[in-house]
């Protein structure tokens, strides 16, 4: 392996410049493949060169497997980094990657190809003492073996689909009398949803924390875990809260935890970066769930409390160089905690809210930090994810960094479309998620959009102008432009106190 000196970022948004900028200070070349809609998006503006890959659709641009190959071999380029999403988790294209001779800065194909199926993955950590949630690890071909099954571990029982993920393709059952029905739907759901009809079962833990572990592998077979990231506050599988470290853990969980991670790792010969997903009940069991074989978007939170540079080592550990560190070496500092701004409406059932971003300004000062793919002025594309940014916040303790985002939420101006700014200062306001003894049925146990008292935008107007003309004492004037500006702010981001 021989160093990288032109890399195809096979993504778009944050992750693309994300990825980009680390390649510059290493002064790698890059290179930025894009859709029609994305014609003025700040990652081609930001690569040296930039290649039209086809129409605003993924399946016409993104997820083109021929088209991002030949966009590398016209530019030059060496290697490609895939991102999140995307084709991140297609072991087809890691292959062919490696086929066409460019290094893939992820994982094997093999390594993909045993985590995308969560039977081969349970199959492959059998012998590396990683716990399971109580469950069958083979297809289920016979439903009264299944039922008998079923009954020993006790009911409520999840079946899931060996080929989903993220929460697709599950089903709970609460008992005896509806197995053989709820069974054959999810056969048949799966078959159609992933072309697969395997399923198996699993105890269901009712009241899961997600805790998920960094790991880290070389080429040279040495892997260590960068610690865990607490991601339980998600609504509908979608993650909108992540932090670094946990504040369940024990050092003796963490240690517990950390090596049955870095087993995962080593069952299918992981190198690059990986996530191993973990459910935890509510007395501290943990369970393996599945392997994220890609960089996660949470993924700044590990680098805020590792001072490490993540894709700056992925790069390094494509290009065939050792891991520097051994795990000993590693440590937590402070904590740090991520919110994702999507334009979403919270208000209105989080119904994507795209448009064009009128007034967009970024909150400042130490310790924060914002990766997004965008500037005042431009549009959210309807076409893919309606992430605008994440906000990462990092300082001493848990409670200071919460804090510190909760007056990053403040500062942040976003205006021409709704986002879930003011719900993740609901989130951070919340005494379940103050206390730290919060599990993933927070948003549907704690949120409610009738806690959404907001004045129509006219009211908060009236509201504000009001209030700053009894401020100034002058019956009836218009208040001063930065007194307006300032007030309609707060009441924006103060909508879901209370
Ligand atoms: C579970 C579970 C309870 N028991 N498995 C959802 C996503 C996928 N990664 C696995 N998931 C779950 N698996 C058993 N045996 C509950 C969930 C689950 C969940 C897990 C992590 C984070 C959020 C979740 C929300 C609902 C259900």
């Amino acid at each position: 392996m021989s160093k990288i000196k032109k890399i195809l970022v096979a993504n778009r948004g944050e992750i693309a410049l994300r990825i980009m900028r680390s390649a510059h200070e290493m002064d790698i070349k890059t290179v930025a493949v894009y859709s029609e809609a994305d014609r003025q998006s700040l990652h081609v503006r930001y690569a040296d060169e930039a290649i039209l890959i086809g129409p605003p659709p993924s399946a016409e641009s993104y997820l083109r497997i021929d088209k991002i190959i030949a966009a590398a071999k016209q530019s030059g380029s060496d290697a490609i980094h895939p991102g999140y999403g995307f084709l991140s988790e297609n072991e087809l294209f890691a292959r062919r990657v490696e086929e066409e001779g460019l290094a893939f800065i992820g994982p094997s194909a093999k390594s993909i190809e045993i985590m995308g199926s969560k039977l081969a993955a349970k199959a492959a950590v059998a012998k590396f003492n990683v716990p399971l949630v109580p469950g069958t690890s083979e297809p289920i071909d016979d439903i009264g073996k299944a039922k008998k099954i079923a009954a020993e571990i006790g009911y409520p029982i999840l079946i899931k689909a060996s080929a989903g993920g993220g929460g697709k393709g599950m089903r709970i059952v609460e008992d005896g009398k509806s197995f053989e029905e709820q069974m054959e739907r999810a056969v048949s759901e799966a078959t159609s949803a992933f072309g697969d009809g395997s399923v198996f079962i699993e105890k269901y833990i009712t009241k899961p924390r997600h805790i998920e572990f960094q790991i880290f592998g070389d080429k040279h077979g040495n892997i260590v875990h960068l610690f865990e990231r607490e991601c339980s506050i998600q609504r509908r599988h979608q993650k909108v809260v992540e932090e670094a470290p946990s504040s369940v853990l024990t050092p003796d969980i963490r240690n517990a935890m950390g090596t049955a991670a870095i087993n995962v790792a080593k069952s299918c010969g992981y190198y690059n970066a990986g996530t191993v997903e973990f459910i935890m009940d509510d007395k501290l069991n943990f369970y393996f769930l599945e392997m994220n074989t890609r960089l996660q978007v949470e993924h700044p939170v590990t680098e805020e409390i590792t001072g490490l540079d993540l894709v700056q080592l992925q790069i390094k550990v494509a290009e065939g160089e050792r891991f520097p560190f051994r795990q000993d070496e590693l440590s937590i500092h402070g904590h740090a905690l991520e919110i994702r701004v999507y334009a979403e409406d919270p208000a209105n059932n989080f119904l994507p809210d795209i448009g064009t971003l009128k007034t967009y300004t970024r909150p400042q000062g130490h310790g924060i930090r914002v990766d997004d793919g965008f500037e005042q002025g431009m549009d959210i594309p309807f076409y893919y994810d309606p992430m605008i940014a994440k906000l990462i916040c990092h300082a001493d303790t848990r409670d200071a960094a919460i804090r510190k985002m909760i007056r990053a939420i403040d500062e942040y101006e976003i205006t021409g479309l709704e986002t879930t700014l003011g719900f993740c200062r609901f989130v951070m306001e919340h005494e379940a998620f103050r206390s730290g003894n919060f599990d993933t049925r927070f948003v549907e146990n704690f949120f409610k959009p009738e806690a959404i008292k907001e004045p129509g935008d006219n009211e908060a107007w009236i509201s504000a102008a009001l209030a700053a003309t009894l401020l100034n004492g002058k019956n009836g004037s218009h208040p001063e432009p930065a007194a307006r500006a300032e007030t309609s702010v707060k009441w924006r981001n103060r909508r879901f106190e209370g």
